[in-house]
């Protein structure tokens, strides 16, 4: 189908077909795919661009997994590998929140890190009702499908009672990370160890089942095509028309610095054809995603995700000048000012390492968006 069919299908409200998001990764006239995208997301959203305080703890880089894309993790006894205790974590927290005293106060804090080899389920139960204590206020977003599926096997517990012992202990929702792309066969080349993508789906959904609120990710630029990439959010949609449990969608863009990946394919690297980067597109681990590729995802997903309310601009791997750009492509929210990434650095990002609060609403403002400072939930925050 044309472009301009595609168009006039999208603003009837009709929903994209597999084949229709194809075309539009075939297509180089990202223009009109992102202004498209751009007024469903204002249909929807109005012009909010969403933004929030959190700040970021990995509580520990060693991983038994290590995934082929990942910088970030450490074997135990590794250089550079560490743990940080619940007394370190809360101790973070602490320092933070005081820094920010009286300007700046923080609602949320997401926590993701590696599968430890040594540390019990108890240990994250403890972290969690250590936190609520001494911050009752605060919003814990925690832990990945993956880390979920560790702590179930860890506990012998159902993922259900998993899920539930988590939650009473204090987990308000979930981030969307480890779906990587869901293709089995470009999923064993990239983290042969990871669970599988039908394995996060079903935790995803045992998640809003318990009423726990998660965002989805996908991470592209990396071993697969496109069209893996619509199979990936095909799947996405589907659990999502079932459950209604995801927030946001948030693509990710590979950054190959330090990762496995870049260093095997380094010798095999594919020549760039001519062109921009529709029907020329080549896979290629060992350099970044351009900035053309990372806008048409995000205007691809806003359209194609005709049921995820967010699509989010991560800034940290987009670097904010995208991140800017991508508000004018479909996406509604920067996420927030984001104290001590580890992950995206680790593997090579050039972006700050935090953005204060002015700072968002500066990029903001200057894409022609109104700034909302949200909550976990999307609700706007007074102040
Ligand atoms: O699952 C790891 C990705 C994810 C690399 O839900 C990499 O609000 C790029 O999921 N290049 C964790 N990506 C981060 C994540 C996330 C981040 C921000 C907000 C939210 C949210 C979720 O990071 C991992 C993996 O997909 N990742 N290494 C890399 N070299
Ligand atoms: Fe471990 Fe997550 Fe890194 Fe994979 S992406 S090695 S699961 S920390």
């Amino acid at each position: 189908m044309s472009i301009n069919k595609i168009e006039k299908k999208v603003l009837s409200g009709k929903r994209l077909l597999p084949e229709d998001a194809l075309a539009l990764f075939q297509s180089d006239d990202i223009f009109t795919v992102g202004r498209v995208a751009n007024l469903i997301s204002e249909i929807r959203n109005g012009k909010n661009a969403y933004f929030i305080q959190n700040h970021h703890i990995n509580p520990t880089n060693i991983c038994v997994n290590r995934c082929k894309f990942c910088a970030f993790s450490r074997s135990k006894g590794e250089k550079g590998a560490y743990e940080l205790s619940i007394k370190e974590i809360v101790k973070k927290l602490g320092t933070k929140a005081q820094r920010h005293k009286g300007t700046e106060g923080f609602s949320e804090v997401h926590i993701v890190g590696g599968l430890h080899p040594d540390r019990q389920f108890d240990f994250y139960i403890e972290m969690l009702e250590q936190i609520k204590k001494r911050f009752p206020q605060m919003h814990v977003k925690a832990f990945t499908a993956v880390e979920i599926d560790y702590f179930s096997r860890l506990s012998g517990l159902s993922l259900a009672d998993t899920l539930i012992e988590l939650k009473n202990a204090g987990l308000d929702s979930m981030p969307g990370g480890g779906a990587e792309i869901f293709d089995a066969r470009v999923r064993n080349s990239i983290c042969p160890e990871k669970i599988s993508g039908t394995r996060w789906l079903q935790i995803m959904e045992a998640a809003h089942n318990a009423g726990i609120k998660t965002n989805a990710t996908m991470l592209y630029g990396h071993l697969e095509t496109y069209r893996h990439r619509v199979g990936h959010m095909l799947k996405l949609r589907e659990l999502q028309d079932r459950t209604g449990g995801f927030q946001a969608f948030i693509p990710l863009a590979f950054h190959p610095m330090n990762t496995e990946l870049s260093r095997k394919a380094k010798g095999k690297r594919q020549k760039a054809k001519p062109g921009l980067m529709g029907s020329g597109f080549k896979p290629d681990p060992t350099r970044g995603t351009s900035g053309i590729d990372d806008l048409k995802t995000i205007a691809i997903a806003r359209l194609f995700l005709d049921n995820f309310q967010h699509i989010k601009a991560y800034w940290v791997m987009l670097g904010e000048k995208i991140a800017q750009l991508a508000l004018m492509f479909g996406a509604d929210d920067l996420d927030g000012t984001i104290i001590e990434e580890k992950i995206t650095h680790s593997a090579g990002a050039l972006s700050g390492s935090a953005l204060t609060r002015s700072q968002l609403i500066n990029l903001i403002e200057k894409a022609g968006k109104v700034p909302v400072e949200r909550d976990s939930f999307y609700r706007p925050v007074k102040g």
